[in-house]
């Protein structure tokens, strides 16, 4: 049986359009190059077909500069897809792009229907429950939707949050396998790992804790050695896929695909 935490088949991603100059960020560090950004993105796809999964790459949306991230838009679980509603209100209708998407590979689609709000980026699925950080663009209301849309399919849904002034929750984390997180070390320190084995980046290098464990790999974002080494002592087998793109506005390694 597939583990269904790092086990997949299937990818959806989408090409970045010319509008990702205009995607959203906490801080201006630049503009994003688009030639360089759609190298990246060849790259992950390659990376990600290389372990022997479908992967399809949706067309550009030029009315939407974040579409990109295709991740923040739903939940991918083996019982079926969740539509999410995003907090940022120039990516509520990427949600709406998606749809068809999913409706190809899954049956039973649900929705986040509101009033709260909920990004994918928020949501770290373990082998044992769903972790939900609350942030910006999460809030209770969204969680206990998820929470109500789940039960039935037999997930339990644990709040947590997202550290101030941290984009999502897995801007600062994510999952190596069912039972073990690579964590910043101030996520980790609000507890919410309790009972997990934990690994964690290294010291001035939090912007590689988001990565992603995909079948044999882990895509890590290119840049942080020491982190790339505590991985490598573990275990997995990393691949380096460069990120300066994407990080300009606030985007890496799990926002760019669902994973199913
Ligand atoms: C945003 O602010 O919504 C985008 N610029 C970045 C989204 C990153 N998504 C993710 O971490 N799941």
């Amino acid at each position: 049986m597939p583990d269904p935490t790092f086990e997949f088949s299937r990818a959806i991603t989408r090409q970045p359009s010319s509008a990702i100059v205009d995607g959203l960020r906490a801080v201006d560090t630049g503009t994003p190059d688009l030639d360089q950004m759609l190298k990246d993105h060849a790259s992950y796809v390659e990376a990600l077909k290389s372990t022997g999964a479908e992967v399809a790459v949706l067309p550009a949306l030029e009315d939407f500069p974040d579409a990109v991230f295709v991740e923040d838009t739903a939940l991918c679980l083996p019982q079926g897809a969740v539509l999410m509603r995003p907090g940022a209100a120039t990516r509520m209708g990427e949600v709406t792009h998606m749809a068809p998407a999913l409706s190809k590979f899954y049956d039973t689609i649900r929705e986040i229907s509101g009033p709260g709000h909920i990004e994918g980026g928020d949501i770290l699925v373990t082998s044992r429950e769903i972790l939900v950080g609350r942030s910006d663009r999460t809030d209770a209301e969204g969680v206990e939707e998820l929470r109500r849309l789940v039960a039935d399919w037999g997930h339990s849904v644990r709040e947590v949050f997202t550290p101030e002034g941290v984009l999502h929750f897995k801007t600062d984390c994510s999952l190596l396998d069912g039972e073990t997180i690579l964590s910043t070390k101030r996520l980790e320190a609000s507890g919410c790992f309790e009972g997990y084995r934990v690994l964690n980046t290294a010291e001035g290098e939090e912007a590689a804790a988001n990565t992603i464990r995909f079948n044999n790999l882990v895509l890590m974002p290119a840049g942080f050695p020491k982190t790339a080494e505590v991985l490598d002592r573990a275990g997995y087998e990393v691949v380096q896929i460069n990120n300066t793109e994407c990080a300009k506005i606030d985007g890496g390694m799990s926002c760019l695909s669902l994973r199913f």
